[in-house]
């Protein structure tokens, strides 16, 4: 996925044996704490409080932040009409196994002086591909050792890992849904490696996203037969998940383009769909990303409520797109009345189980030092913070689901009641509503009221 980082000639780090790196990574920076609302400090918390309780439970156990290794690690900012600029001095910016070890210690020093508690990566984010599969595997295990050692020195955790089914030129037609069928093993033995790493390292989860299960024109694309492929393939997955007794929730991540101009896994409603025709339904939970929903047309609230409602919202990719550009800009979460709507459909299904709030997001191409990224995520920490907290106080107002219930009235006694309990048929219903002549008057529905509920509490 990275093609180069620059590094500054000075900051040649020692070998990696040892618990730690010799050289830190990030030395000016200690540990981020907790300081309050009232802080200046650009390097601290502001609402972020790990250890507070809300609810009885803290806000880490709530919101389950995880880092990013692609982005965070492995993105070098580049953008179609010009060279990454990200300054990562750990990073030799070789392809060595070596070099990816490195990185391992500069990514958990980074995780472990933010305090998030997990991380997420691909294969192919943490370790290089050698000349064929064996050696790639070898070369994914000899790093793996080091994500355990650093998990088990810092008590960070895995909340999912991914098989990079995109970049690797093989994949051109799609993984999964390739025409190629070599494609579809190469894919199936990928994922049973990543699968295995994933659940040595404890992973709660492991995601599926559909990068190039799609297709650029249906001129050639046999779309029946590719799906079905798709389904097989989560299939073998499940499967071999259940040889290996492997714990973790598999996600589905929706996204509807880009890569591809169409992907079968479009948007929430659709991968639900999918998974119950194709008989997954019990085996998958959907991983909604915000960018991902407003390429989708869909508000982040929309999908979230359309996961929520089949029982199947597993986990958060959080993240915002730009209201002017219509691709993934995978940018830092910000947005406090967002991160409110979030929060309120994560309370409302009773909190994350193994899924957690994933930042998929990326620094922008200008932020270019090593310090950003510690400004990014501690934006998006404050953020769901307060987004937490002000879901908490509106769900214990109570006027909003108050209103919600009332609204619904009709359905709670006589007819509605009876219609719900399938005690009524069109027959009945007719005979009703002849009686009855015309139907109750209607009541507002109290949009802006309720908008302006919302913002008492922002
Ligand atoms: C791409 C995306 C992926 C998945 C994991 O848009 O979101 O990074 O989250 O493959
Ligand atoms: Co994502």
């Amino acid at each position: 996925m990275v093609k180069s980082v620059r590094v500054t000639p000075s900051a040649k780090l020692d070998d990696t044996k040892g618990s730690f790196m010799a050289t830190p990574a990030f030395p000016d920076i200690t540990r981020i704490e907790y300081e309050g609302p009232k802080s200046k400090n650009p390097l601290a918390f502001k609402h972020y409080h790990a250890t507070e309780k809300l609810d009885g439970k803290t806000l880490r156990d709530h919101l389950r932040f995880a880092v990013c290794y692609w982005h965070t690690f492995r993105n070098p900012l580049s953008d179609p009409f010009g060279p990454g600029t990200a300054l990562r001095p750990w990073d030799d910016g070789s392809n060595s196994v070596a070099n990816a070890q490195r990185r391992v210690r500069a990514a958990f020093e980074f995780i472990e002086k933010l305090g998030a508690p997990f991380y997420c990566f691909h294969d192919r984010d943490v370790a290089p591909e050698g000349k064929d599969l064996r050696e790639t595997n070898q070369n994914l295990d000899a790093v793996a050792k080091i994500l355990k050692e650093e998990q088990q020195r810092t008590g960070i955790k895995l909340l999912w890992g991914t098989a990079n089914l995109f970049s690797n030129p093989r994949y051109v037609h799609g993984a999964a849904t390739s025409c190629n069928a070599d494609a579809f093993a190469f894919a199936a033995a990928q994922v049973k490696k990543a699968l295995e790493v994933t659940h040595e390292l404890g992973g709660a989860g492991y995601v599926f996203w559909g990068g190039r299960e799609g297709y650029s024109t249906l001129l050639n694309t046999d779309l029946k037969r590719e799906q079905e492929h798709l389904a097989k393939f989560l299939h073998l997955a499940v499967d071999y998940k259940k040889a290996i007794g492997f714990k973790g929730q598999f996600f589905i991540e929706p996204k509807p383009k880009e890569p591809t101009k169409h992907q079968y896994d479009s948007d929430a409603a659709a991968c639900l769909n999918f998974l119950r025709e194709f008989d997954l339904l019990d085996d998958f939970q959907l991983n909604i990303e915000t960018n991902h929903a407003t390429l989708a047309g869909h508000t982040m609230q929309h999908e979230l409520t359309v996961a929520a409602a089949a029982g199947r919202l597993g986990s958060i990719d959080a993240n915002r797109g730009d209201e002017l550009l219509g691709w993934d800009t995978d940018q830092f979460p910000t947005d406090i009345y967002l991160a409110t709507q979030v929060m309120l459909v994560v309370l409302g299904m009773g909190g994350f189980k193994a899924g957690g709030l994933n930042f998929d997001a990326k620094v922008r191409r200008e932020s270019f030092e090593p310090v950003d990224l510690f400004h990014a995520h501690i934006g998006g920490m404050d953020a769901f913070a307060r987004g937490l907290k002000i879901a908490t106080a509106i769900r214990k107002d109570g006027r909003l689901a108050a209103f919600m219930k009332d609204r619904y009235a009709s359905w709670d006694r006589g007819l509605g009641k009876d219609i719900e309990k399938g005690k009524l048929g069109l027959k009945e219903l007719e005979a009703y509503m002849l009686k009855k002549g015309e139907a109750d008057a209607n009541t507002s529905g109290r949009q802006e009221m309720l908008e302006n509920l919302i913002n008492e509490f922002l």
